[in-house]
């Protein structure tokens, strides 16, 4: 296994789990998370249930009462969700969450090992010049992927026009409340400007204390997307987030550009590709995470069950895959035309993903 995010984690807690010896190694001298808070849906819940690290995860996460939207503070949906589950929390925590997992699951975890390559017939080779053989190798290792590259694998990136920066600061309700009493401060509120200009905040509460905020500029815009945040600049346009604004430009930041990739396909004999190194997507439906831990754990129940692996792969990915598509078109959809403003986003298309259930055994079966 190549890489110790959220992809590689879910797999090989869910391979250990199942009687594999798994070795995972993290280019990293040490196993962390970068980023702020994050959303997760049904699809991803469902994964973590099953590698019982549910009440782990729900010890520090919430489910708000609606995702608003609001245009030039306008508000113009509040979308409660009914039916759907979802679960807003910091990085950090899913990150511990899950390497508690893999621990307890008897994982082998190898820090500050880098990965160069892998061939098809099962052979994993490194940085230091070593190498391995394995049944199944796993590339988990992100958008810049050594395992995938190796492969040659022929791919698509498409690099959208707008980016963000994100940050985890204090709640600070009490305050925001005297700033905006009507306000509802435990929604998710995602609040857009387009006109004059293209400046958004999504504010996300992760738990009672910790607050995710993305701030999304164009890239075109220096000011906007500038590290430390312009805090005039932001202040002047979200008056009512200003104590939450302050917090965050007293951090450093990194702004992230949007990108999607699309692989011709995703395995190649022994090898797998999982997560943002099989299929990056642009964050609209913040389903990046979500769609890596769907196909960690269904990837794991597939080779688990194989007599041959390459040809069960070959038969995971298309069974699977279309669900994935589906997110990363309509998030590139959205990031193209910024339509998630005009609010009510999720519907139809929008929540096929959101409310798959991976674990499911049945889930493939066509009903008449
Ligand atoms: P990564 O997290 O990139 O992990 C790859 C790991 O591999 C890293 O630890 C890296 O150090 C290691 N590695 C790299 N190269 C090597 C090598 N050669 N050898 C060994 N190890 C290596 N998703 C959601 O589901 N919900 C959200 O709300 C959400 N919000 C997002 C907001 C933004 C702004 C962005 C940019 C993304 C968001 N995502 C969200 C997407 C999500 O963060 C990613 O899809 C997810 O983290 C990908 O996980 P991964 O394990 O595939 O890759
Ligand atoms: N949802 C989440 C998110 O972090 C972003 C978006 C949607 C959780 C951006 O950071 O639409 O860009 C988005």
């Amino acid at each position: 296994m190549s890489g110790g995010g959220f992809a590689g984690l879910t797999a090989a807690t869910a391979l250990a789990q199942r009687g594999w010896s798994v070795r995972l190694h993290e280019r990293s001298p040490e196993l962390r998370t970068e980023g702020a808070g994050i959303v997760l849906w049904n699809n991803s819940l469902q994964v973590i249930d099953a590698i019982k690290a549910g009440p782990d995860l729900m010890s520090r996460s919430m489910t708000p009462p609606a995702y608003e939207t609001r245009m030039n503070n306008v508000i113009q949906s509040q979308e409660t969700l009914d039916g759907i589950r979802w679960r807003t929390l910091t990085r950090p925590h899913l990150f511990q969450t899950l390497l508690v997992a893999a621990r307890e699951a008897g994982v082998e975890v190898v820090a500050g090992s880098e990965v160069v390559g892998a061939s098809p017939d099962g052979t994993i080779r490194f940085a230091n010049g070593d190498s391995a053989e394995a049944d199944l190798i796993i590339g988990a290792d992100g958008v810049g992927s050594a395992v995938r590259d190796s492969l040659d694998i022929p791919l698509k990136r498409e690099r959208s026009r707008d980016g963000i920066t994100r940050f985890l600061v204090p709640r600070r309700k009490a305050e925001l409340q005297a700033l905006e009493p009507d306000t509802e401060w435990d929604n998710v509120i995602d609040f857009w400007n387009l006109d004059p200009r293209v400046l958004r905040v999504l504010y996300t509460p992760a738990n009672d204390e910790e607050l995710y905020i993305a701030l999304m500029s164009p890239a075109a815009d220096a000011d906007g997307s500038r590290v430390p945040i312009d805090l005039d600049l932001w202040t002047s346009v979200f008056p009512q987030l200003a104590p939450v604004l302050e917090d965050a430009a007293k951090t450093p930041g990194r702004y992230y550009g949007y990108q999607t990739t699309r692989l011709d396909h995703w395995t190649e004999g022994k090898v797998a590709l999982i997560g943002d190194a099989a299929h990056a997507m642009c964050p609209a439906l913040a389903q990046g995470a979500g769609c890596a831990m769907q196909n960690a754990w269904t990837l794991a129940v597939a080779a688990t069950e194989a007599d041959d692996i390459p040809a069960a792969l070959i038969d995971w990915e298309r069974l699977e895959r279309p669900y994935t598509d589906i997110a990363q078109d309509r998030s590139q959809w959205y990031a193209d035309t910024r339509e998630m403003a005009k609010g009510n986003q999720f519907q139809g298309d929008s929540v096929v993903t959101a409310t798959y259930n991976p674990t499911d055994p049945h889930r493939h079966e066509v009903h008449a």
